[in-house]
C-alpha cells in the first residue's frame, strides 16, 4: 500500500486551503460510461468507490457542478452514531459506523475518526421514555448503546449543568463508539481512492438534463458537454428534486437550510460529542479547539446555503443553558447547508420509474455517520439490481405507507 509522507499530508492540506477544486485537474470527460454518478459529496464519491472496489466497475464518472465535497458533506457537524430505532436503519447506520472505524487504512487517507463517544440528553420524561426504548432496539440490533444517569453525564462532561433552569438533566442515550470524523478528507479520501482506481472525478461538471429513450436512461447533458452511460445514480441531497425533474419524476423530498457555527479556538474542555434536543444545540470540541456548534433547520423551503438569525440565537441559548462556560465565547464562522428531508426522517435508496437510475437521497439533517454504508449499499444495488441493506428504503414505501418513522433518532429539531 501506498504511504504518504508527513510533507504529503500537508501539501495537500495547502492545497485544501487554496481551493481544492483548483489543485485537483478535473479530467476531460469521456463520451461515455458504464456509469456515472451526479454529486461529489460523500455519498456519491463512496458508492463509487464501493461499485469499483466491491463489483469491479471502474468505467466510472463522478461529475460535481462545485468542488469535492462543497455540498453538505464539508457543512456538516460531524456526528458519527447509529442509536436508529428500526432495524433497517440500525443496519445501514452500523454498517456505516463500523465502515468509520477502518476507513482511514483502507483508503489510505487519514479522516481522522475518533470514537469518542455520541450523548444524547433526556430532558423531559418522554425523552427518557423514547430513549430508553432505542436503547432496549439496539440491544436487539447489537448496537452498542446504554441509558445513563446524571451523575454519569457529569462525569463523562464535566463542563455539563445538569440542573439547568428550565430543563435539568434526566440522563442520556450514550453510544460510546460513536463519535466524529474530518468531513471533507472524507470526501476527498474516497475521490482519491476512486480517481486511483482510473474514475474520472469531474468538478466545475454540472449537469442539466438527462437523456432517456423508451423509459430508459441514455446519458447526461452536462456544462462540458452530452455523456452516455448505461446506469445513472443521482445523489446531490438537497438538489434531489430538481434533477428528479430532469429525470421526468417526483420526489417525496422537501429541501430546507440547516445551519452550523464554530468558536473561537479554546483549550481541551470536552472530549466527547453532546446533543440536547429538547433545548437544541448541539456540541463537540474539534482537534484544533473550535467549539463545533449545530442548530435547527428553518421552517420553511429553500435553497439558501446560509443560515437563519434566529437560530443562532436560540441555539446559543440552548448551549449557554447547559454549558454556562461558554457564554463569553466568540463566535468565529456560521454557514448552513441546503438538506433533503424525507417524511419518515429516512433515507430514499432506490431505483425510479426510468430504468437504470438509481436514487441516493433524503439523509437530511443526518446522512454524514451514514456515508460509507450508504456507498456500500448503493453501489450494490446498482451493480446487482438489489441490496440487503436498501430494501426497505425504496420509493414504493410511500405508495404502500410502509415508513421507517426515524423522527426521534433524527435527533436535529426540523
Ligand atoms: P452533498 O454533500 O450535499 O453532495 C451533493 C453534491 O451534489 C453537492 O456537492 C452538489 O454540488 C452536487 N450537485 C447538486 N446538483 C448537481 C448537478 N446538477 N450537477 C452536478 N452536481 C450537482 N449528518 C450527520 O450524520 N452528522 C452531523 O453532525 C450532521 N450535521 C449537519 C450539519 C449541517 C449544518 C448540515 C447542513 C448537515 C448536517 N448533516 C449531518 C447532514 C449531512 O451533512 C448530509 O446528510 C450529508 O453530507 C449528505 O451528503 P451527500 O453526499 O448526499 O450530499
Ligand atoms: O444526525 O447526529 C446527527 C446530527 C447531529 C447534528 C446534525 N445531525
Amino acid at each position: 500500500m501506498k504511504r504518504y509522507s508527513v510533507f504529503a499530508v500537508a501539501r495537500e492540506a495547502l492545497r485544501y486551503h487554496q481551493g481544492w477544486g483548483r489543485a485537483w485537474r478535473s479530467p476531460e470527460p469521456k463520451k461515455k460510461y458504464e456509469a456515472i454518478i451526479i454529486g461529489a459529496g460523500g455519498h456519491g464519491l463512496a458508492t463509487a468507490y464501493y461499485l469499483g472496489k466491491n463489483h469491479g466497475l471502474k468505467n466510472v464518472a463522478i461529475l460535481e457542478k462545485g468542488w469535492l465535497g462543497g455540498g453538505n458533506t464539508g457543512r456538516n457537524t460531524t456526528i458519527i452514531r447509529s442509536n436508529y430505532l428500526q432495524d433497517a436503519s440500525a443496519a445501514i447506520y452500523e454498517k456505516a459506523r463500523s465502515l468509520y472505524e477502518t476507513m482511514s487504512q483502507d483508503l489510505n487517507y487519514n479522516v481522522m475518526f475518533s470514537p469518542r463517544g455520541v450523548m444524547m440528553l433526556a430532558q423531559t420524561q418522554h425523552e427518557i421514555r423514547g430513549y430508553k426504548r432505542t436503547a432496549h432496539a439496539n440491544a436487539l440490533q447489537g448496537v452498542s448503546t446504554e441509558f445513563i444517569t446524571p451523575d454519569r453525564v457529569k462525569s463523562l462532561v464535566p463542563i455539563i449543568n445538569i440542573d439547568g433552569p428550565r430543563y435539568p438533566v434526566l440522563g442520556a442515550l450514550w453510544q460510546p463508539r460513536g463519535g466524529t470524523a474530518r468531513h471533507d478528507a472524507v470526501a476527498w479520501g474516497y475521490a482519491r481512492a476512486c480517481s486511483e482506481m482510473g474514475m474520472d472525478v469531474i468538478q466545475q461538471c454540472e449537469v442539466t438534463g438527462i437523456h432517456r429513450k423508451n423509459g430508459q436512461v441514455q446519458g447526461v447533458e452536462t456544462s462540458r458537454g452530452s455523456i452516455e452511460c448505461e446506469k445513472l445514480g443521482i445523489v446531490v441531497a438537497g438538489h434531489t428534486g430538481v434533477l428528479a425533474d430532469m429525470a421526468g419524476f417526483r420526489m417525496p423530498i422537501e429541501s430546507v437550510a440547516l445551519q452550523a457555527l464554530v468558536s473561537e479556538p479554546i483549550k481541551p474542555c470536552m472530549d466527547v460529542v453532546v446533543m440536547a434536543n429538547t433545548v437544541h444545540g448541539y456540541m463537540s470540541q474539534s482537534d484544533k479547539g473550535e467549539m463545533v456548534i449545530g442548530g435547527g433547520a428553518d421552517g420553511f423551503n429553500n435553497y439558501t446555503q446560509r443560515g437563519s438569525f434566529h437560530h443562532v440565537e436560540e441555539t446559543v441559548r440552548a448551549l449557554i443553558e447547559t454549558f454556562p462556560i461558554i457564554s463569553r465565547l466568540k463566535m468565529l464562522r456560521w454557514w448552513g447547508g441546503i438538506v433533503d428531508m424525507t417524511g419518515d426522517r429516512s433515507p430514499i435508496l432506490s431505483t425510479t420509474p426510468v430504468k437504470n437510475i438509481f436514487i441516493n437521497c433524503g439523509w437530511g439533517t443526518g446522512g454524514f455517520k451514514a456515508i460509507p454504508g450508504s456507498g456500500w449499499a448503493m453501489a450494490e444495488l446498482m451493480a446487482k439490481g438489489h441490496s440487503s441493506l436498501t430494501e426497505e428504503f425504496g420509493l414504493n414505501r410511500f405508495k404502500e405507507g410502509k415508513f421507517i418513522d426515524e423522527s426521534v433518532a433524527a435527533g436535529v429539531a426540523h
